[in-house]
């Protein structure tokens, strides 16, 4: 039998996907992003599964997209495909998902990482966008969540030279949140999820949520969605046990409600 293109585990609250096309770095055929919205959209609704991991292998977490494919597209096939849209369904998944990068993570594989909410990184992790090499650009936001992450200095150095950075510059440019031991990679990211699996549910994605929206909205109405979504978690069961749990002296039972 085949080997699935994902390893799916369920670690108590936390969910795992690891993307697993090895011998090809990764590289993100429609088949593997098939398999990895639909593995990402399952984790979501499931109400057990409160973090999700996402990651690939010691080598590569991804190499970009497939270029055997993107070079038998047409213009056509890729617009009638709706491959972008399936990418920008991971926006919409609610529950956090903490991208888990060892060696590899270029073109479409950085922009699957940045469209995580955030990225743990093995030291000898490497993050690019060398499509221009390949006389294309990046195609799946890379020019617009790199430059909000990195800034456009060196969003532009990347993206017009194809200059990797390493984990170091790369945790220094904003672009990911902890680097560990090269061994460290897949426990780190797990910790980090299981962290924020043990908080209330409701408060965690309102929080993911108004994050987000820093990028979509002028301050005042980013402060404003923060103010209304404050409300909306203090009204929550989880806000209940959370505060009360904190003048018992104990820890808290979130539930999600
Ligand atoms: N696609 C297909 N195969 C790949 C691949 C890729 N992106 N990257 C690596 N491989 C394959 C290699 O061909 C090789 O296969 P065999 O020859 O063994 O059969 C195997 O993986 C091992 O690779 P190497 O032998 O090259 O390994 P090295 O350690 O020497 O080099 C490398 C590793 C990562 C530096 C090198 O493989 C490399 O430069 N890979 C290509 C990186 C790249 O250019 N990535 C950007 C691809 S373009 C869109 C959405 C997304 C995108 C566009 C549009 N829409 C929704 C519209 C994204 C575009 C891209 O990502």
């Amino acid at each position: 039998m085949a080997e699935p293109n994902v390893l799916v585990e369920r670690n108590g609250r936390v969910g795992v996907v690891l993307m697993n096309r090895p011998k090809q770095l990764n590289a993100l055929s429609a088949e593997l992003m098939e398999s990895v919205v639909s593995s990402l959209g399952e984790l979501d609704a499931d109400p057990g599964i409160r973090a999700i991991v996402l990651g690939g292998s010691e080598r590569a977490f991804a190499a970009g997209a497939d270029i055997a494919e993107l070079s038998a597209a047409t213009p056509v096939t890729l617009y009638e495909n709706r491959r972008l849209e399936r990418w920008e369904s991971i926006r919409a998944v609610r529950t956090p998902i903490v991208a888990a990068v060892s060696g590899f993570c270029l073109g479409g594989g950085c922009e699957l990482a940045m469209l995580c909410d955030l990225i743990v990184a093995s030291e000898d992790a490497k993050f690019g966008q060398p499509e221009i090499n390949l006389g294309v650009l990046p195609g799946a936001g890379g020019t617009q969540r790199l430059t909000r992450a990195v800034g456009k200095a060196i969003a532009m150095d990347m993206i017009l030279t194809g200059r990797m950075l390493s984990a170091r510059e790369a945790l220094a440019h904003g672009l990911v949140a902890r680097v560990v031991a090269r061994e460290a990679w897949l426990d780190e990211a797990k910790r980090a999820a299981a962290e924020i699996a043990e908080k209330g549910p409701v408060a965690v994605r309102l929080a993911k949520e108004a994050i987000d929206q820093a990028f979509e909205t002028p301050l005042a109405a980013g402060v404003e969605l923060e103010r209304r979504s404050f409300f909306l978690a203090r009204a929550s069961d989880d806000a209940e046990e959370g505060l009360k749990a904190f003048l018992e002296k104990r820890k808290p039972d979130f539930t999600g409600r």
